[in-house]
Order: structure tokens, then sequence, then C-alpha cells
């Protein structure tokens, strides 16, 4: 693929519901989309870094600045032979996995649709309905909590994850344990606790948890690997897993017992397929995370979590759960069974929403070959 052009704009996305992590509350996304021209067939993929550098180092600002100055000059103009190779002459650039990514996974949409597959086919993905689960943000009043659980089972989801902090933990487990004693119940604490809280840690050993995700240092796998050694409930890590030689690392030093992959996090497809593979290979179960993403993102996600490692409901749910009106067409829905189908169509399957998108646009910068 010759790369003719390509566009970056920054959307304005205002979430139904804040969303409350141990690092702040998000009430409004700063989303940067990429659309990718080559040989006459135009791709997406989105950053889905956050507003500040809370959950990893990346923000808005970061992935716009690294993609204007450095990423987009380095690919417009010239010809990969796959996506794949795209995301290659990315990688003397360190860092900035989320920036990379949104090229990356465009480039993987360019492909499928270059060659009229779904993205699913073109990554080798098996599964054709993958069960969903939500992340629920933390809730100050545990009645509210109790009562959005209530709904979101009535609509199918397969797994609750409740993201908890110091001193909202043990309690608020307790609570939802004692109200629904069967579910798949998850916690995530966005690296909130030190080795210090071992025992507030152990506690949670308690509740029959699926896994307990990131609880100590965003980069810090040694330290989860000592965590895991004192905990029977395994430890999925999500912040600390930016590349297949964490993940082994990982695996290897006995950090965790599970994986929550994210696409931006790893750089996009190709890494992403690789840890999926190496876990499978390795009897590690894989879900899919999820960064409060546009459709775009959420798309991408879709068509990673067909691979056949992914073995554990995800956080990708309906578009619905997030925003008023999703940027692609149709939205994502969730059966009543708490699948969702992946697309048949080309590339990722989904429709980017032009106008709407346009109207939610802030600033937009364009590269083309010339
Ligand atoms: O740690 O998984 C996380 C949202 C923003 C940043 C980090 C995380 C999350 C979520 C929400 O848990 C997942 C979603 O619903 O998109
Ligand atoms: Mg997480």
């Amino acid at each position: 693929m010759k790369i003719e052009r390509i566009e970056l704009r920054e959307i304005s996305m205002q979430l139904k519901q804040p969303f409350e992590t141990s690092f702040g509350v998000t009430h409004h996304r700063r989303i940067v989309l990429v659309e990718l021209s080559a040989d006459g067939i135009s791709g997406w993929g989105e950053v889905t870094a956050g507003e500040g550098p809370y959950y990893n180092s990346e923000t808005t600002d970061t992935a716009w600045h690294i993609i204007c100055d450095f990423l987009a000059p380095a690919i417009v103009g010239k010809k990969f032979n796959s996506a794949e190779a795209l995301g290659a002459a990315m990688t003397p650039l360190r860092g900035h996995e989320m920036a990379k990514a949104a090229l990356e996974t465009a480039a993987w949409d360019v492909e499928a649709r270059s060659r009229n597959i779904s993205l699913r086919t073109l990554l080798g993905g098996t599964l054709e309905d993958l069960p969903s689960g939500v992340s629920l943000g933390i809730y100050n009043d545990t009645g509210l909590l109790l009562d959005r659980i209530a709904l979101e089972l009535a609509a199918g989801y397969r797994r609750i994850k409740l993201k908890i902090k110091p001193g909202h933990d043990v309690n608020v487990v307790k609570a939802v344990r004692d109200a629904y004693p069967n579910i798949a119940l998850t916690v995530d604490a966005n690296s909130a606790y030190t080795l210090r809280d071992v025992a507030t840690l152990i506690e949670l050993d308690e509740f029959g948890l699926e896994y307990i995700e990131q609880p100590l240092g965003w980069n810090e796998i040694y330290q989860h690997a000592e965590l895991q050694s004192r905990l029977r409930t395994p430890i999925c890590l999500d912040e600390c897993i930016h590349s297949l030689d964490n993940a082994r690392a990982a695996v290897e030093l006995r950090a965790c017992g599970v994986i929550n992959l994210k696409l931006g996090r790893v750089s996009g497809h190709s890494e992403a397929r690789k840890i999926q593979e190496y876990c499978k290979h390795n009897g590690v179960p894989v879900w899919c995370g999820g960064m409060l993403e546009s459709g775009i993102g959420r798309a991408h996600n879709i068509a990673m979590s067909s691979l056949p490692g992914f073995v554990m409901p995800g956080d990708v749910s309906a578009s619905a759960r997030y925003w008023d009106e999703d940027i692609i067409e149709p939205e994502v829905i969730v059966t009543s069974q708490g699948t969702i189908s992946v697309p048949k169509g080309p590339g990722i399957g989904f429709e980017a929403k032009r106008e709407l998108i346009e109207k939610l646009t802030v600033r937009s910068q364009e590269f083309v070959d010339d």
C-alpha cells in the first residue's frame, strides 16, 4: 500500500455518565481519530490515550504531537507491503504506543478493505460471537452501584468489573458479593495500591473474584510477582503490558494469571496478535480491555477479540452505554445473551459517520504525499 493521505482530527465527545477510576473522573473525551488513505481506499484508527497522563504516560496532546511531528511524516508517501510493515516502520521511535496504534490499526482496516475481507478474517480470528462484560466506575453510593449491576445483568452482560481504590474496596466487593453470590465478578485498581497494602489485597481473596486487575505500579511487573505468590486469586495485568516481551516476562515471573489486552497499549494489532498467541500457547487467558473508545476504537477491539486466545469476557460493551450517538454505523450492540457479533463486512465492518464526525471535530491536520 502506498500511503497517499493521513487525516488527523480531534473530536469532542460527552460521556453519558462520568466514569471514575482510582486515578480520576472522566466526563468528556478528547479523542484523536486517524483516517489513512492508500491506493484509493481509506481506513480508520483511534488514539486510545486519556486526556491526562494518569493511566499511562500518553495523552491526547502527546499523541497529536507525536503523530504530527514524527509518525505521519515518516509514513506518508511511503509504500508498505502490509499493515504489519507499516507498524514496524514506527519501531525506531521509543514508546508512544497509543499514537502508533492509531496509524497501525488504520492500516489494518485499509489492508482488509483492499482485499475485500473482514479485519477478523485478515487477523485470523475464529470467534463469531464475543462474550461481553462491563466495567463500572467508582460509585460513592453502593445502593446505586447495586441498581446499576442489576440493570447490566438484566441486559445480558456476562461479567461485572468493579473499579476499586484504597478505602473503597473490601466493603464494596462484600456488598456486591452478598447481593450476587454467583456472578462472574472482578476488580480493577488501576495501580492504586503498593505492597504495603498486601493485607487488604489478601482480604479480596475471600470473594471468589475471577481476577484482581493491576493492583500495583503501572510499570512494575516484579512486585506483582511478589504479590501473586501471596494471593490465590489470579492477578490480571493491564497497564504493565506494552509488548510481547513484557507479557513473557510477566508470565515467566508468575506476576499474573490473566492478561488484559488493549490495542493502544501494545501499539496495535500486530503485537496484540503475538501476545494472544503466546498466551494461548501457555494457557494464560486473555480478554480485551477498553479505554472509553468511540466506535472506531470499539470496532478494532471487536476484530481483535475474535482471535482464539480471547477466552474471557471483555470490557467492550454497547455504544449506547457511553454515547448518545456513536460515530459508526451500525452502532455496537449487545444481544440479550451478552454477546457482540463480529461483523462480516470489509475492514472493521462498520462505517464512519462522516457528517457527525465533522460536527464533533475541534481541530484537524492533513498530510498528503506531494
Ligand atoms: O483500566 O481498564 C481500565 C477506562 C479508562 C482507562 C482504563 C480503564 C478503563 C476501563 C473502562 O476500565 C473500560 C471501558 O468501558 O471502555
Ligand atoms: Mg484496567
